[in-house]
């Protein structure tokens, strides 16, 4: 079979959508940090639409900060590749032509700073998860013991990570006169924007302190929610675009039909005209990424450590699970909706609706251990959050408290069957060796792991009731296993 390229898309079968552009007429106005699937199925579609409504000005320079492996996939494709939206209906194909070129970090910084110091880039987009940032998830602050950032620190000139890449070339681009680019984070980070400034201008005033001010005075780091449900691309998928396609991708990816992005208005250099895409531009991002990332990222969350316990392989799976589902909607509509406030006229009924909805898609096969990665990370922002607020005001938090529970039996790295397994997480060997200090003793367990201030802060520790509440949940987890466990409190 040939391999996709621009060549052959004139050969592809009628259904497949393809760029309805001039590629080569589209000069790079955008640096992307972090080219995984999510980003591809995202940012990259909506910009793919942009272009096709005849701006030209805003291609996308792909970047990989860790290896070479998705550029040569993709270069031999003129970095095109396929979109693949899989519901019950079956899937449809688009091809998306917004990557212009991809550098690898790693391979040469140089060429990398260059192009982010090029004047017609004016945003820097990251996805880079939530450790990207390099930061203390529950205070948000910079963690200057990071090996990454000291490494940065001491070499500026070649940045290995984001945070780094991002601060060098912002000096550059001042000491040469050129006004800064935008810094666009589009992670599932409560106040990604925000987060980002944090670790940028910590790192540069570091660095120089007047240098860190300028930073601070002149540029903008918007905030933006985020949302399209993308697992990774197995070699089924592939196997299953590349037939319908009639030619060989070497790495689409899969996702769901669903797409949301909602941006702060804030790019005092210009954008591309997302809105035109179907993208919301508005001037608070806030009630949108509470919403988000306490209602889809905090149930995913919670799916993901119950549902890897009882053996649940995808989320899909956990939903034919009517308890898990009962859980789910109990824990959103009880605990989590009053923590929100949300502008008049957003259905947060219909929003929980139709993610109930989309996670039982079974066309996705979402894995629960993929979601289950990088806890320490993702719990500060997805459930500590509501549990601090709530706890503030004498409100219940036993949902809640089950997911931290299930997290922290998730963590020893045993599962119900006794069998070690390796969890996947920034602080893995700390969490490890929680567990193994304090055995199957739940008291004892969440003592240890309460203490890890990175995922709890410095309070919740001493917070009773929630001390209480996660200890009894994490006793029956023990003594009756995950599904049981659920079935006793929530089977219908
Ligand atoms: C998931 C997210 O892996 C995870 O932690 O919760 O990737 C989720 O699928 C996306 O945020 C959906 O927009």
């Amino acid at each position: 079979m040939a391999q996709l390229h621009p060549d052959v898309l004139s050969n592809l079968p009628s259904t497949v959508e393809v760029p309805a552009y001039d590629r080569t007429k589209v000069s790079v106005g955008i640096v992307h940090l972090g080219v995984g699937a999510f980003h591809r199925a995202h940012q990259e579609v909506y910009t793919d639409t942009v272009l096709a409504g005849g701006s030209s000005e805003w291609g996308i320079c792909g970047v990989d900060l860790m290896g070479p492996e998705v550029r040569d996939k993709l270069a031999p494709q003129d970095f095109l590749y396929t979109v693949a939206t899989q519901s019950l209906k079956g899937q449809s194909l688009r091809v998306v032509g917004a990557m212009q070129e991809m550098l690898v970090g790693p391979e040469d910084p140089e060429a990398l700073l260059a192009r982010m110091c090029d004047p017609a880039v004016r945003i820097v987009s990251i996805t880079a998860t939530e450790k990207g940032y390099c930061h203390d998830p529950a205070s948000g602050k910079l963690n200057f013991d990071h090996p990454g950032i000291a490494a940065d620190m001491a070499s500026p000139d070649k940045p290995t990570t984001v945070v780094g890449y991002v601060v060098t070339a912002l000096r550059r681009r001042r000491d040469a006169g050129t006004d800064p680019f935008t810094v666009m984070s589009c992670d599932n980070l409560f106040q990604n924007g925000r987060i980002a400034r944090m670790a940028v201008i910590s790192f540069a005033g570091a660095m120089d302190a007047k240098f860190g001010r300028w930073v601070s005075d002149n540029v903008a780091f918007p905030c933006t929610m985020v949302d399209r449900i993308t697992p990774t691309t197995t070699p089924d998928d592939t196997a299953r675009v590349n037939s319908d396609l009639g030619v060989t991708d070497a790495w689409p990816v899969v996702c769901e039909p669903f797409m949301q992005w909602v941006i702060e208005d804030n790019f005092p250099t210009g954008r591309p005209a997302w809105e035109d895409a179907g993208a919301q531009i508005v001037e608070d991002v806030e009630p949108f990424e509470y919403m988000k990332l306490r209602h889809l990222n905090g149930s995913h969350s919670a799916l993901s450590y119950l549902g890897s316990l009882a053996g649940y392989e995808t989320i899909a799976a956990c939903m034919e699970d009517a308890a898990y589902v009962k859980f789910m909607r109990t824990m959103m509509d009880e605990e989590i909706t009053p923590t929100l406030n949300m502008p008049q006229g957003v259905d947060v009924g219909a929003y929980k609706d139709s993610l109930v909805e989309r996670f039982t898609n079974p066309a996705i096969k979402h894995r629960t251990a993929q979601i289950a990665m990088d806890g320490s990370q993702k719990l500060p922002n997805r459930i500590c959050g509501p549990v601090r607020e709530r706890l503030a005001e004498g409100r219940s938090i036993g949902h809640l408290a089950l997911v931290v529970a299930a997290w922290m039996r998730f963590v020893t790295g045993v599962d119900e069957k006794g069998n070690s397994f390796d969890v996947a997480d920034p602080i893995a060997a700390q969490l490890k060796a929680i567990g193994d200090a304090a055995g199957n003793d739940p008291a004892a367990l969440v003592k240890g792991y309460l203490g890890v201030s990175e995922v709890f802060g410095n309070d919740l520790a001493d917070a009773q009731p929630f001390v209480e509440a996660v200890t009894g949940w994490l006793a029956s987890l023990y003594a009756k296993g995950a599904a049981a466990t659920i079935a006793e409190k929530y089977g219908v």
